[in-house]
């Protein structure tokens, strides 16, 4: 039996070398593979031996032969195959082990890497051995992922090499190839079309986790990682640190999304909770203890069983905190939540916090990067978009009425404008001293969301700012009149409504200050 070795990555390969030659195996490799079997004290021959030819062109050229690809394809079962290799002086190769050079790591390089250097950069023997070793699997064993040295071997000295590992080999080697030249492919058009989006979308999806069922338990799901360019290194939930707890659930990654996203709009310290992925108490406080508790007690019915996110290390006081908060509602029960999410813990934080119950998920995470693409799925096809990353800071406030905003109220705006925009539309946000009092998610008549929000913030209304998603499109008996007659003190909105004056006016008259933000932020 002979083996053919030609590993970019050499992790494992002495070790799979020797046990294949202690089998009897004789093994043929390319130069740099060679050159460290053959340091290792292994019998191994060159590749140039069969083929009577030297690497050339710079190693562009050292498996493609015939020798070699004759040798991986013939079909051991049809005479005509086997007299046409005896008849070239060709030997039969049973089992390919071959990795890649890594086109991935080196455009993805911190700096950036030369157009030239990623060209080189692109494997073409090795693809085709793999490919050539898993069409012909049920001969040749292909070998991409060094993690399986030790079961190939162990099968091998059992004679278990069945067609069920072969196969799974084979679907391996192929699904590698075809995620490496998705690479390749979406680095080309990047060159050219920066910042465009591609006639066509290869997306390779890694399964990272099996789920035990999806939105609901007669579904089934599992989670995936975005391995392209697009979304390499991104941070974000995908990427997130799992510390304690349970396993994550289809609901738990959505939830945990939309809180890391929210918490990390904000520059302060801030604590949000979410509900079913909309932000039900938020809180931006020097002390991040003291706005965990008055996120809580925007609505502690909503946090009940919700997500809370931070944006600043978890430090033991705040873990204790977390661990014991009573429901303000009634003063005893402990509060339960899914998840906390942050971008660290102290030793002693962690500790604290895993001793809240063994369910707990407790999630480090980085937030995740500006850019990359904004997926969604409609019946038959999917929606592309840009993420809305468009950073808060740079949304410019414009005062329409004759009341300006006192500079409290301008900072409880841009707070209020950080939420709304992580709120289902359409989207109402009530707060005031940089803390959420109440919100309206996802009604699909404007003036219900702001009647909820409202409600909710309840007494404390007065004196408080509001922020809407969208712009309102009446004003006069509708949503802002409401608004000004319940006492907020200061309104947020797109602005653009054919009705915009009616708007002003009604400010004016109860003598509130509104600003247009001039940017939209719907989330449906
Ligand atoms: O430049 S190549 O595309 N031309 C080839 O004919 C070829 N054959 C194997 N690269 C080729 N390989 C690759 O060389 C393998 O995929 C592997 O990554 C690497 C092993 O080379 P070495 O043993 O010299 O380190």
């Amino acid at each position: 039996m002979r083996a053919l070795l030609g590993v970019y990555d050499k992790t494992g390969i002495e070790a799979f070398a020797r046990g294949l030659a202690d089998l009897g195996w004789e093994l043929v490799s390319t130069g740099g593979t060679f050159a460290a079997l053959q340091a290792a004290g292994l019998p191994v021959r060159k590749v140039e031996e069969l083929t009577g030819f030297p690497e050339m062109l710079d190693g562009r050229v050292k498996t493609l032969h015939p020798a070699i690809h004759a040798g991986i394809l013939a079909r051991r079962d049809l005479p005509a195959h086997m007299a046409a290799l005896e008849a070239h002086g060709i030997g039969p190769i049973d089992l390919v082990a071959c990795n890649l050079y890594p086109f991935y790591a080196t455009v993805t390089r911190p700096g950036g890497v030369a157009f030239a250097d990623a060209i080189e950069n692109i494997d073409i023997g090795g693809p085709t051995l793999l490919r050539a070793a898993a069409k012909n699997h049920e001969a040749v064993l292909p070998v991409v992922d060094p993690a399986d040295y030790g079961r190939v071997l162990d099968a091998l000295r059992t004679g278990t090499a069945d067609a069920a590992l072969r196969r799974e080999l084979a679907w391996k080697a192929f699904a590698h190839v075809a995620a490496y030249d998705s690479a390749v492919a979406e680095w080309l058009w990047q060159q050219q079309h920066p910042g465009d989006f591609p006639p066509s979308l290869t997306v390779p999806l890694e399964r990272a986790q099996a789920l035990r069922y999806g939105e609901n338990p007669h579904q089934r799901a599992a989670f995936y990682l975005d391995r392209s360019l697009a979304g390499h290194g991104r941070g974000g939930i995908a990427t997130a640190v799992q510390h304690h707890g349970k396993e994550m659930s289809y609901n738990n990654y959505l939830d945990a999304d939309a809180a890391w996203n929210c918490v990390n709009e904000f520059p302060g310290p801030t604590c949000v909770i979410v509900k079913h992925t909309n932000p039900c108490g938020v809180a931006t406080r020097d002390d991040l203890l003291e706005a965990y508790r008055l996120a809580v007690r925007a609505d502690a019915t909503s946090a009940f069983g919700g997500i809370v996110a931070f944006n600043r290390v978890v430090d033991e006081a705040l873990a204790r905190e977390i661990r014991e908060f009573r429901s303000p509602n009634d003063g005893e029960t402990r509060m339960f939540y899914e998840i906390v999410i942050a971008p660290g813990y102290t030793p002693e934080g962690l500790a604290t916090l895993k001793g809240k119950s063994k369910d707990l998920r407790i999630l480090e995470a980085q937030p995740r990067a500006r850019g990359g693409l904004a997926l969604r799925q409609v019946g038959g096809g999917w929606l592309v978009q840009d993420p809305d990353d468009l950073p808060a800071d740079e949304v410019e406030f414009r005062v329409v009425t004759q009341r300006q905003p006192t500079p409290q109220q301008l900072e409880d705006l841009r707070f209020a404008w950080r939420v709304v925009k992580h709120v289902k539309s359409n989207a109402i946000v009530v707060a005031k001293d940089g803390r959420l009092l109440g919100m309206g998610s996802g009604q699909p008549n404007r003036v219900k969301s702001v009647e909820i929000a409202m409600e909710k913030a309840g007494e404390e209304v007065r004196g408080a700012v509001l922020a809407s998603d969208a712009f309102f499109p009446f004003a006069w008996n509708d949503s802002i009149e409401k608004a000004c007659q319940a006492g907020i003190a200061a309104i947020a909105h797109p602005g653009g409504a054919l009705r915009d004056q009616d708007g002003i006016d009604c400010c004016n008259q109860y003598g509130v200050a509104m600003v247009f933000t001039g940017v939209r932020h719907f989330r449906h």
